[in-house]
C-alpha cells in the first residue's frame, strides 16, 4: 500500500526529505508498485535541454498496476460507477474483474486492427466507461493515447490527429449532455476529410443514433470485441516510453501536444491521489471533470485505479434535469470524496439552498476544487452547504503539464485558508520570481510561479517539437520551469494562485489561447482583424471579449456577432464562443494586426497612455466600452 501522510508534522518531515534527498524519497514511493524490472537510476535531469528521466532502466506496464495486481483482492469490488446523463436511466457498476476483461479484449481489438507499440490513437468519446477502457487498452499495448474532449469541433480534431499522426480514432455514435445532442461520429466524419494518417475508426454504439460507416475504415466496437480472445499479456514498457499526449492551449500558435511518459506519471498520479484526498479503502470517489482534460486522466482514471479505488464517471451536467443533480448523485452513490470546479460551484450557488432539501450528503468527507482560482464566496458556499462545515476543501493547483497536483492542502491535515491552494506537495520546490527572473524571497510577496526541481509527473516534451517545450517552459527563466501563473505567498508562506500572466484565458477551467481564438475569428469572412481579452465573469471566472474590425459597414451587428460565435464553435468548439463581441471602428488600417491587438489590449487594460491620442485612433465610445467591460 502506498504511504499516506497522517499528520501536519509528518507532512513537514516528508516534505523536507523530498527536497533534501529527492532520489531517496521517490525511490521509496516507487517501491509500492509492480515492476517488470526495477530502475537503474531514479532521476537524471537538466532544465537546459531540457532532459528529465525518472526511473530510467525500469520496465513496467501501468495497466498491470491499475488492474492485474488488484485482481487477487478486488475482483468483485466496483472499479467504475457510470452515472448516465438522464437520471431515469440505470447507472452501471463495473467491477475490477470486469474492467480487466474489457481492457484485455479491447487491447486485442487494437492489435487486431494494426495498432502497435508507439502508435498514436485518438480517443473522442463521451463520459462512458468505454473511454477509460480505450485509454487503458492503449496503455496496455504501449500505444500512445490522445484523448480529445468531446466538445471540440471537427477542425480541432483534424488539427490534433494530423499533429501526432494518429493511426486510429475511437469514437461513439453520439450522446446527450443535458438536453444537448452531440453527433460525435458525424463530427469525426467531417474531421477525417482532412486527415491522412487514420486507417481505422472504431465506433462504440452508445445511443443507437444513425451513423454513416465507411467501408474499410469504420468498424463497430462490439463486432470487433466479439472476434478476439479475452487473454492479453501487458506489453512491458520502458519507464520513459510515452503514455499519452494531451493537447493544451498556450499563448502562441496552435495547441501543443503535452507528452507524458509512463513510470513517473504513474508514481505521481497514485501518490497525489492517495495523499491529497486522503483516500481510504472502500471510499467512493467522484471527480466531475471530463476525461478529455488532464483532471479526468489523472483523477478519474489513473490515480483512482492505481489505488484500487471506486471512481465515478458522470455523463451529464450539474444543472440537468435540475440544479440538484450533483447532490442527487452524491446521495445515490454515497460519495465520500467529491472533486469539482469553481465554475460548477458558482453556477449552482445561483439556485439557492432549496436544491439541497431532502438530499443526504452525510457520506461526504472531503471536497476538492480544481481548474481555476476559487473565490472566497464560492469557497464558503461549498464548505457550508455541500460540506455542512465538516469537510475540508482541497484547492488543488496543477496543470496539464504537471501531470498531477503540485500545490494543495492534504485533506484534514493541512490547516486551510479559503481561496488558498496552501502548500506544495512533497517533491515540489516552488519559487516566485520577478519580471527579470530574480527570486523573490520572504513572505508577503507576489510574483511569477516557477519550479526549481523536477517531479516525477511532469511532462517530458511537446509531441514532435521538443524545442517548443524548451522555449515555452524553460526559457523565460533559465534553469526553472515557468508555470505561466502569477502567485502570492502570504505571511504564513501559503500560496494563492492569482491567474495566468500569459495570453491564456481560463474560461470555466478550460484554457484558451488568445492567439488561437484570434486566428479563428480572423478566418471569418467579414472580419479583418481581431483582438481577444479576458474580463471577469461571475460564473465562468473569466469571459471572452472579442474586439473585431470589419472592412465594410455592418447593418445588423447582432447577426454578425452570432455568426462569429457560430464560426468559433465550428473552428474550436462551443466552449470557446466569445461572451461579448464589439466592432471597433476608427483604427487606422495601416496598422499591422499585431500592433492593433496590442493597442486594444492596452485600452482593455485601462491603459491609454503611450498609444497616442486615442480619440483619433479609436472611436471614443468604443474606448469607454472597452474600459468598462474588460480587464487584463
Ligand atoms: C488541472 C488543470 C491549468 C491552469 C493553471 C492555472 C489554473 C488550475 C487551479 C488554477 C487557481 C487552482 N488552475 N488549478 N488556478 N487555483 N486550484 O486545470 O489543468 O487545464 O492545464 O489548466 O489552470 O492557471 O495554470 P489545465
Amino acid at each position: 500500500m502506498l504511504p499516506q501522510i497522517k499528520t501536519f508534522d509528518e507532512y513537514k518531515e516528508r516534505y523536507n526529505l523530498s527536497i533534501e534527498q529527492p532520489r531517496v524519497f521517490w525511490a521509496g514511493i516507487a517501491e509500492h508498485f509492480q515492476w517488470t524490472k526495477k530502475w537503474d537510476t531514479v532521476l537524471d535531469w537538466n532544465f537546459a535541454e531540457p532532459k528529465i528521466t525518472w526511473y530510467q532502466g525500469a520496465q513496467l506496464n501501468i495497466t498491470e498496476n491499475c488492474l492485474d495486481r488488484h485482481i487477487a483482492t478486488r475482483e468483485n469490488q466496483t472499479a467504475i460507477i457510470w452515472e448516465p446523463n438522464d437520471p431515469k436511466e440505470q447507472s452501471r457498476s463495473i467491477t475490477y474483474g470486469q474492467l480487466f476483461i474489457s481492457v484485455k479484449i479491447f487491447a486485442n481489438v487494437l492489435v487486431a486492427n494494426g495498432v502497435k507499440k508507439g502508435d498514436r490513437v485518438c480517443i473522442y468519446l463521451p463520459m462512458i466507461p468505454e473511454a477509460a477502457i480505450a485509454m487503458l487498452a492503449c496503455a496496455r499495448i504501449g500505444a500512445v493515447h490522445s484523448v480529445i474532449f468531446a466538445g471540440f469541433s471537427a477542425q480541432s480534431i483534424s488539427d490534433r490527429v494530423n499533429d501526432s499522426k494518429c493511426k486510429m480514432i475511437i469514437t461513439a455514435d453520439g450522446f446527450y449532455r443535458g438536453e444537448k445532442k452531440f453527433d460525435l461520429k458525424r463530427i469525426v466524419d467531417d474531421a477525417l476529410k482532412s486527415t491522412s494518417s487514420i486507417e481505422k475508426c472504431i465506433v462504440f454504439n452508445h445511443r443507437n443514433f444513425p451513423v454513416n460507416m465507411e467501408a474499410g475504415r469504420d468498424i463497430w466496437w462490439h463486432d470487433e470485441a466479439a472476434k478476439v480472445s479475452v487473454e492479453h499479456i501487458a506489453q512491458a514498457m520502458d519507464a520513459e516510453d510515452p503514455l499519452f499526449i494531451l493537447y493544451t492551449s498556450g499563448s502562441t500558435g496552435k495547441p501543443k501536444g503535452v507528452l507524458h511518459t509512463t513510470a513517473g506519471y504513474m508514481v505521481y498520479a497514485a501518490y497525489t491521489f492517495k495523499n491529497v484526498f486522503q483516500y481510504r479503502e472502500q471510499d467512493i470517489f467522484c471527480c466531475t471533470a471530463d476525461i478529455g482534460w488532464v483532471t479526468g486522466h489523472t483523477y478519474i482514471v489513473y490515480g483512482p485505479l492505481l489505488n484500487g479505488a471506486t471512481t465515478i464517471m458522470f455523463e451529464g451536467v450539474p444543472t440537468y434535469p435540475d440544479a440538484g443533480r450533483f447532490w442527487d448523485l452524491i446521495d445515490k452513490h454515497k460519495v465520500n470524496i467529491f472533486y469539482t470546479a469553481p465554475t460548477a460551484i458558482r453556477s449552482l450557488q445561483a439556485y439557492g439552498e432549496e436544491v439541497f432539501t431532502g438530499k443526504d450528503l452525510s457520506s461526504l468527507r472531503v471536497l476538492g476544487s480544481v481548474g481555476e482560482p476559487i473565490n472566497e464566496e464560492a469557497w464558503h458556499w461549498y464548505h457550508n452547504n455541500v460540506g455542512k462545515g465538516k469537510c475540508p476543501i482541497v484547492d488543488t493547483w496543477w496543470q496539464t503539464e504537471t501531470g498531477g497536483i503540485l500545490i494543495s492542502p492534504l485533506a484534514g491535515i493541512t490547516p486551510l485558508k479559503p481561496a488558498f491552494a496552501t502548500l506544495p506537495l512533497p517533491g515540489v520546490e516552488l519559487l516566485l520570481v520577478d519580471e527579470k527572473g530574480n527570486e523573490i524571497m520572504g513572505n508577503g510577496v507576489e510574483g511569477n510561479l516557477c519550479i526549481k526541481h523536477p517531479w516525477p509527473g511532469m511532462a517530458r516534451s511537446v509531441y514532435g517539437d521538443h524545442e517548443r517545450f524548451r522555449t515555452t517552459y524553460f526559457s523565460a527563466y533559465p534553469g526553472l520551469y515557468f508555470t505561466g501563473d502569477g502567485c502570492k505567498r502570504d505571511e504564513d508562506g501559503y500560496y494563492r494562485i492569482t491567474g495566468r500572466v500569459d495570453d491564456v484565458i481560463n474560461v470555466s477551467g478550460h484554457r484558451i489561447g488568445t492567439g488561437e481564438l484570434e486566428d479563428a475569428i480572423n478566418m471569418h469572412g467579414e472580419v479583418i482583424e481581431s483582438a481577444v481579452v479576458a474580463y471577469p465573469h461571475d460564473l465562468k471566472g473569466q469571459g471572452i471579449y472579442a474586439y473585431v474590425i470589419c472592412d465594410k459597414h455592418i447593418d445588423n451587428k447582432e447577426i454578425l456577432y452570432k455568426d462569429i460565435r457560430d464560426h468559433v464553435t465550428k473552428v474550436i468548439g462551443a466552449f470557446a464562443r466569445p461572451d461579448k463581441i464589439q466592432i471597433v471602428k476608427g483604427l487606422p488600417r495601416t496598422r499591422s494586426g499585431k500592433i492593433m491587438r496590442r493597442i486594444l489590449r492596452k485600452i482593455a487594460e485601462g491603459d491609454t497612455s503611450n498609444i497616442g491620442d486615442t480619440s483619433t485612433l479609436v472611436d471614443p465610445a468604443v474606448v469607454e466600452d472597452i474600459k468598462a467591460g474588460a480587464i487584463k
